[in-house]
């Protein structure tokens, strides 16, 4: 089977639409046709200052969500970054095989950091596509399932893979992004020309999952639309009806095609409140089943040790290769 793998951030607390959209939702599916690494990255998450009994909780609530998305420990493996060491192992190497320019390229930092106020960045946030090289290289995945915003990312892992096996011989598989274009990129309800993300969207634009049902439909009965009222598919015109479209399909399994078809002649209103109902009907049961997973922290632990065990004895073969072939003396 190839494999894949991919991870999620700790931070937030709820997984927003965007996530489960863009990425969990994928992960769920290849599983069942894949050899499947998926893990929190808290990791990543100190790229940026965290409460530390926050992290340690939202972890938790990560995996829970994750298990409540779908994800089946005994269909992937499900781990926590910083259970594996070799991924702090296996980054520094990357560190050094990457220029500074290069790593000044990548776009995502570019933003974080305006955001956090350039010299108050951290250098974990400026290195931080270069981890996420050594997350990926770590297990040879072949496939990469994330979001349109992660595409630079992967394009990064894909060179560092082949200076390594150039400079040193095959070492790494190259890996391929997986990226689905109808939903690469879900943007934000009250502002569809950005993509809905944690950190830039305001309250009403951001979906979180496990937000109460009650203010999800209102969120989404008040997202922001056009003034025409004609119900079609055209994101660059109508990107907010396009936006809800794209989460109405996907959520439902109905093709954009029966829904403007469906709400001919019904105007805005109706999508919009027919997709309230789907929306609460999607997020209901996921909201019941992270409280289950998370009122079992032992269970959930348990899952957690079983993957990491799992997912250290790949990145361990992995990491042994690379010390060798970059010429480390062997520990006696
Ligand atoms: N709006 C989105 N549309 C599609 N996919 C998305 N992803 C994130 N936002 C969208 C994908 O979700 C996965 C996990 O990303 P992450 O760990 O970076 O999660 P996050 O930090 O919660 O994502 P944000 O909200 O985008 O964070 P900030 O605001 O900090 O940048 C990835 O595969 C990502 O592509």
């Amino acid at each position: 089977r190839p494999r894949v793998l991919s991870g999620i951030q700790p931070t937030a607390g709820s997984f927003h639409l965007g996530n489960y959209l863009g990425a969990v939702r994928q992960w769920v599916a290849l599983q069942e046709t894949h050899d499947a690494f998926y893990m929190v990255v808290d990791l990543h998450a100190i790229t940026v200052p965290q409460d530390p009994k926050e992290l340690r909780a939202n972890t938790r609530l990560a995996a829970a969500q994750l298990l409540a998305a779908g994800l089946d420990p005994d269909r992937c493996t499900l781990f926590v970054q910083s259970h594996v060491p070799e991924h702090a192992q296996l980054g520094w190497v990357m560190n050094c095989l990457t220029g500074f320019g290069e790593a000044s390229r990548m776009t995502q930092f570019k933003d974080k950091a305006a955001r956090h106020g350039a010299d108050r960045a951290s250098v974990g946030l400026f290195t931080y596509p270069i981890l996420q090289v050594a997350d990926i290289l770590l297990y040879q995945a072949h496939e990469v399932p994330v979001g349109e915003d992660q595409r630079q990312h992967i394009e990064l892992t894909r060179d560092l893979a082949e200076r390594f096996n150039g400079r040193f011989g095959q070492t790494f598989t190259v890996p391929n992004p997986y990226i689905l274009k109808e939903t690469a990129k879900i943007y934000d309800l009250q502002d569809p020309g950005v993509k809905m993300s944690k950190s830039a969207s305001t309250p009403k634009g951001l979906i979180n999952l496990l937000d109460d049902p009650r203010t999800t439909a209102k969120k989404v009965r008040s997202a922001v639309t056009d003034t025409d009222t004609v119900v079609r598919f055209d994101p660059e015109h109508k990107p907010g009806v396009s936006n809800l479209l794209t989460i109405y399909s996907t959520l439902t399994g109905t093709s954009v095609a029966e829904l403007e078809q469906r709400y001919e002649g019904k105007g805005y209103g109706a999508l919009k409140t027919d997709l309230a109902e789907v929306m609460v009907e999607f997020v209901t049961p996921f909201r019941e089943r992270t409280e289950q997973y998370l009122g079992d922290p032992e269970t959930l632990d348990a899952v957690l040790a079983k993957g990491a065990e799992k997912a250290r004895s790949v990145a361990g073969e992995t990491l042994a290769r690379v010390y060798d072939r970059i010429g480390f003396l062997p520990a006696k």
